[in-house]
């Protein structure tokens, strides 16, 4: 690794309308954002999954180490086994591991056991993050803000995707380790969620809910 600096030239600069005009209309772009939980079978061309992952695998990271993994499973066999076993995981979840008050939060949005998503969407990325690295000796080397870094590129991931006109579901069955092995990924590895992704089903609904006004979310001092 080389401590050289170079020179910062692919930075692009607007002038102050320039610059309102573009954070008006990219926050009102993201507010059309919303999470679907039906997706249409309709194939999706790999080329722009693939091409938003390059986008969320240029996320800062701590120390640059890129602590992340993107698995995108197009596969209907696989898809269908993670399907089987995080339903298994969430008819736990639902009828025992989760506690009243959680059962009660998430009845807005009509959520249970059944994950159908899982096998109707075309893809399913599945993220990891990687608790430690190797350099090229195979010696173990150490990340940096793991949660953090990770954090960051699957947001940058949502919006590329939402820029590139596709839907998404972040899901989080619990616990997630068996994805490891279905997706046969290293011990250093572990799953931070998975990303669903296709076209939103032929008249799809979503919840009734907003988001916080902007005076309860930021403070300006
Ligand atoms: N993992 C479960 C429960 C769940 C939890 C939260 I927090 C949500 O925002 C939605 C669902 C499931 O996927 O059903």
């Amino acid at each position: 690794m080389s401590n050289k600096f170079i020179l910062y030239e692919d930075f692009i600069t607007y002038n102050n309308l320039e610059m309102l005009t573009r954070s008006r209309e990219f926050a009102e772009y993201l507010k059309r954002r919303r999470t679907v939980r039906d997706f249409s079978s309709e194939p999706v061309d790999i080329e722009i999954v693939k091409n938003c992952i390059k986008a969320a695998a240029s996320a800062p990271s701590g120390a640059n180490k890129q602590p992340w993994h993107f698995v995108l499973v197009k596969d209907n066999e696989i898809k269908h086994r993670i399907r089987i076993t995080a339903e298994k995981e969430e008819a736990e979840f639902y009828s025992s591991r989760a506690p009243e008050e959680w059962l009660e939060a998430l009845e807005p949005f009509g959520t249970n056991p059944q994950k159908p998503f899982l096998e109707e969407a075309p893809y399913l990325i599945v993220i990891f993050e990687q608790k430690y690295g190797f350099d090229e000796k195979g010696n173990k080397i150490k990340n940096y803000y793991v949660k953090e870094s990770v954090g960051i590129a699957v947001g940058m991931l949502i919006t590329a995707l939402h820029y590139s006109g596709l839907a998404t579901l972040t899901h989080t069955p619990s616990p997630m380790n068996f994805l490891n092995s279905i997706l046969n990924r290293p011990e250093n590895e572990k799953p931070f969620l998975i990303l669903v992704v296709g076209k939103p089903a032929e008249g799809v609904k979503v919840p009734d809910i907003d988001k916080k006004k902007f005076e309860e979310v930021c403070t300006v001092l």
